[in-house]
């Protein structure tokens, strides 16, 4: 996770930065820059798809862990996964299967799309912000997430991804929709 904090991330950083440089969102939150990327000239939007993508999936994603948890979601984050998806258990399978199903890199999410909770998918480092929806939990599945300890076994990895997932977090995310 180090490696991933301090390399990964900082290139889709310092190449987002590259890449918007002196265009009208260079200085605007890269959650603005992803819903307004038809504003960007064609030569740079690619970039700044990919690597401002990267900067705001990785910002949430090392938002939503934290060491020593294994707990669940309570209050009106608990009460809307039981009513959209029936309940906890069901909401984890469904995450868990879009998270090994998606087929190369990219990441599973639990997003609000505005007009209730869903579990989606998206490839590369495509953020549900580009689509109109808000992400709220994120996991990576890219290799570089998880192959140094769990190599080929994305399974393992997913599945032990659960004991750090910050509920907490997840709450506040959803509590500001
Ligand atoms: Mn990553």
């Amino acid at each position: 996770m180090r490696l991933h904090h301090d390399k990964h991330h900082q290139a889709y950083v310092d190449k987002a930065n590259t890449a918007l440089a002196g265009s009208t969102l260079e200085s605007r939150p890269v959650k603005e820059v992803l819903t307004r990327l038809s504003d960007l000239p064609e030569g740079s939007r690619t970039a700044v798809h990919n690597n401002a993508g990267g900067h705001a999936n990785h910002t949430l994603f090392w938002q939503i862990m934290t060491p020593g948890v294994a707990g669940e979601p309570v209050g009106p984050l608990a009460d809307a996964i039981s009513s959209t998806f029936g309940s906890f258990e069901t909401f984890k399978e469904n995450l868990t299967a879009a998270a090994i199903n998606r087929f190369g890199s990219g990441w599973a999410w639990l997003v609000h799309d505005g007009s209730g909770l869903a579990v989606v998918s998206t490839a590369n480092q495509d953020s549900p912000l580009t689509a109109g929806s808000t992400p709220l939990l994120g996991l990576d599945v890219w290799e570089h997430a998880y192959y140094l300890k769990y190599q080929n076994r994305r399974a393992e990895y997913v599945a032990a991804w659960w004991h750090v997932v910050n509920w907490d977090e997840v709450a506040r995310q959803f509590g500001v929709l």
